[in-house]
């Protein structure tokens, strides 16, 4: 088995108030919640805490609030409520929902970029740029298509103005962050995964990386936290956002974070910026940063122009959380692209939960109501050598892929594990065999029945609800109890109905 960490914090990006929530962000938000409740059941509740939120200042979280008609404030209470419902409605077990407005955050930025300050890695230059209201940055003049930017069809500002940068070079101060980030990259204290985005940000550590603002003049910025040195400029939007790590956990010692969840998109940002200022700041860094693929729908770029965009909302309204969980969870390997195809969720559905899960549970729990009056029957230890290592075995790869972020595979782990139970059936004929000698086949329903429960404490991390009905069917916690053998024969089973029909495909 792995080592497990002491405690295990985990984060994800805090999202822009700037919108609703579309998959991507749910994306993300559920693959965070998998690993915490993962967590959770290993190491204990207390261990693991999980950050989520919401990023509320900048231009264009400002300008959205001006088309609403609504206080930049009010306007980021409703978005930010909106976050928080749908993770609700996802089964999202974030321990704290930290939103970058909070009077707890804004005290800690204030208090990070003047530690920067005194530590000498801010200084003051004029700068002039295109800027993207869009994207909220400065856009390279090669990275515009036919003068506009790519991502918002608009041509860009040009600003210029004096603001405060951050020394990542090492021209102003005695240290050059980012050479020290990159030899942490490479001595593997500061872990990219999955390995070819460490490759990306290598690459990127290679190229001339000029040094970033961290605040904006208040005449082109409004809405945003002042800096406390200098009355006419606010905190810029990444210095404001990756703070939002430490400032959520201020005063307690769950920094540093054990993974930093995010979309490759703001890769760069996490695995250069945030290591960089951590540095000069004195603070440890994150363990693992890991940068997971894009999703494009039915091939296309999602976008409200194609009319692509799946609302995460809807579909949990549809599915419920479980299955939403599970059909964006298992859509790629983690890490890489992945293009989701809506025509496949009910066949999906059907395939997984309803025919191979629902059906095995349906099983085998009739069998142990009709032929064992609704117990746990009694064990034969001498017919269950090959179950047990092949439970145990199944443990060691959920484990290990648990440990290197493999989502996808986790949930491989208990799919086959139920796929070889049902094989099993079929060759032994069990259903036969019950009704025939009931006694002779008590010790193979009862290895059927623990592997049910080693499943379902794999798959209760993805699909929290339906396994922990399935554990209370068995009579059992949720709490993770791997070892072969944990049902007690002549326990009662608890009656559970039809947990996932089928779904017709009406498209
Ligand atoms: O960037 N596929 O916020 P954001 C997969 N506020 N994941 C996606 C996705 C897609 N198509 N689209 C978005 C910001 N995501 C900043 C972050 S952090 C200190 C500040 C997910 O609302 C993915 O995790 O644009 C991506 O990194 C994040 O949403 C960007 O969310």
């Amino acid at each position: 088995m792995s080592d497990f960490p002491r405690s295990f914090y985990i984060t994800t990006p805090i999202y822009y108030a700037s919108g609703d929530p579309h998959v991507g962000h749910a994306y993300t938000t559920i693959s965070a919640d998998i690993l915490s409740r993962y967590y959770r059941q290993f190491i204990g509740g207390d261990k693991v805490y999980f950050l989520t939120g919401t990023d509320e200042h900048g231009v264009k979280i400002a300008k959205n609030a001006e088309l609403a008609g609504l206080a930049p404030q009010v306007y980021v209470d409703q978005v930010a409520e909106s976050y928080r419902q749908l993770w609700q409605d996802l089964n999202i077990s974030n321990n704290d929902f930290i939103r970058t407005t909070e009077e707890r955050h804004e005290k800690f930025v204030r208090f990070f970029v003047e530690k920067l300050k005194d530590n000498g890695y801010l200084y003051e230059a004029e700068y002039e740029g295109l800027y993207c209201v869009g994207c909220e940055k400065f856009i390279a003049e090669k990275d515009l298509v036919d003068g506009k930017c790519p991502d918002h069809q608009r041509a860009p500002e040009t600003l210029t103005e004096k603001n405060w940068f951050f020394d990542l070079n090492g021209k102003h101060s005695s240290r050059n962050l980012l050479l020290e980030v990159k030899d942490l990259i490479h001595s593997g204290e500061l872990k990219i995964l999955p390995e070819k985005m460490e490759k990306e940000v290598l690459g990127l550590l290679n190229q001339d990386l000029p040094d970033f603002s961290i605040s904006r003049n208040k005449q082109n910025v409004k809405w945003g936290i002042p800096l406390p040195w200098d009355d006419n400029q606010l905190i810029y939007v990444w210095a404001d956002a990756l703070t939002n790590y430490l400032s959520a956990v201020d005063g307690s010692d769950w920094w540093p974070a054990q993974v930093q969840l995010l979309g490759k998109d703001i890769l760069k940002f996490h695995a250069i910026f945030w290591p960089a200022m951590l540095l000069a700041n004195g603070y440890a860094l994150p363990k693992v940063i890991f940068s997971h693929g894009y999703f494009t729908v039915d091939g296309q770029k999602m976008s409200k122009t194609i009319g692509n965009v799946v609302d995460p909302v809807e579909m949990t309204k549809q599915y419920g959380s479980d299955v939403t969980r599970y059909l964006l969870s298992t859509n790629c390997p983690f890490g890489d692209d992945g293009d989701i195809n809506r025509e496949q969720f009910v066949e999906k559905y059907n395939a997984f939960f309803a025919n191979h899960l629902g059906n095995y549970v349906n099983r085998i729990l009739t069998l142990a109501h009709k032929y064992y009056d609704g117990k746990v029957p009694a064990r034969d230890v001498s017919l269950e050598k090959d179950w047990q290592n092949q439970v145990d075995n199944a443990w060691l790869v959920y484990h290990q892929a648990a440990e290197h972020v493999e989502l996808e595979k986790m949930i491989k782990v208990p799919t086959e594990l139920i796929q070889s139970a049902n094989e099993y059936i079929t060759k032994l004929e069990l259903w036969k065999v019950m009704k025939e000698n009931p006694e002779q086949a008590a010790p193979h329903l009862y290895n059927l029945l623990e592997v049910l429960r080693h499943s379902a404490l794999q798959l209760y991390p993805i699909i929290p609800e339906g396994a922990s009905k399935i554990l209370e069917a068995l009579g059992v916690g949720i709490d993770g109890q791997s070892a072969w053998g944990g049902l007690a024969s002549g326990q009662a089973l608890n009656q559970l109905g039809i947990l996932y029909p089928r779904l017709e495909n009406k498209q």
